[in-house]
């Protein structure tokens, strides 16, 4: 059974007060059933909120401290960002991964702080190119998964895993539909040994990677696929808008 997918834009270091502004403009032009969600910079979380406040559109954060509070210049809590209007943040993603060092004890305890602080973790996992030419794929991913989320109080609290095959980010070229199944089928027999059949179940499990309105309709009719994170096709706010009304 299909629930209504996650549409989550990921504005990755980009956009400013006028994408805040035209992106707005153009969500607000619609009506959608979709759940959507938005993840600028932080600077730009306070002011999107209150944009969006008569909207049922998320606002999110691409990070977030492992810390609660201290000496931690350039760290946001998950309390402060609950504080200003977040309803989930990204986790994990594989640019923190490659470029700021974060692995799978780091996001162990983001996504303990987030649940804590009822923001909604998408926890991003996937492999490079290397692991997937090697046939790594699964055995990243069971290492990702299983040193990430045993462990947590998902009692009442919304958890989002993101697949995003690093080979697939910004390049264009998404994973084929059969890999994305064979993949999310993978993360869902996963998530039942981990967390049991009924919190599994209540996972959504989003896929990411060069999507784009050519590819959208296809990868959210493909089996154990909730919802899609949009990256470089988000910062185009009538693209954004074409993606949430065919995902609708
Ligand atoms: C993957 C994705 C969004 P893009 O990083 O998180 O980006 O859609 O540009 O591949």
């Amino acid at each position: 059974s299909k629930r209504a997918p996650f549409v989550i834009a990921n504005w990755k270091l980009n956009g400013g007060i006028d994408l805040t502004c035209t992106s707005v403009a153009s969500m607000l032009n619609k009506q959608f059933e979709v759940k959507i969600g938005i993840a600028p910079p932080y600077v730009y979380i306070g002011d999107m909120v209150s944009f969006l406040r008569n909207s049922n559109i998320m606002v999110g954060s691409q990070n977030v401290s492992k810390f609660a509070s201290g000496a931690y210049t350039g760290e946001t809590s998950a309390q402060m960002l609950t504080e200003v209007g977040c309803q989930f943040c990204l986790i994990g993603h594989s640019e923190r991964r490659q470029v700021f060092l974060e692995n799978d004890h780091s996001c162990h305890t983001k996504l303990e702080k987030a649940l804590a602080n009822n923001l909604m973790p998408i926890l991003c996992i996937g492999e490079n190119l290397q692991q997937y030419e090697l046939g790594l794929t699964n055995d990243i991913l069971y290492r990702q998964l299983h040193q990430a989320l045993p462990g947590l109080d998902l009692n009442g609290k919304e958890l989002c895993i993101a697949y995003e095959p690093v080979w697939a980010i910004g390049t264009g070229k998404a994973a084929s539909t059969e890999q994305v199944e064979a993949v999310h089928s993978f993360i869902y027999q996963e998530l039942v040994e981990i967390l049991g059949v009924e919190k599994a179940n209540r996972v959504h499990v989003l896929y990411g990677g060069s999507v784009s309105k050519n590819n959208v309709a296809e990868l959210l009719s493909t089996p154990h696929v909730n919802g899609v994170l949009v990256g470089g096709a988000s910062l185009d706010p009538e693209h954004f808008s074409e993606i949430c009304t065919i995902a609708d």
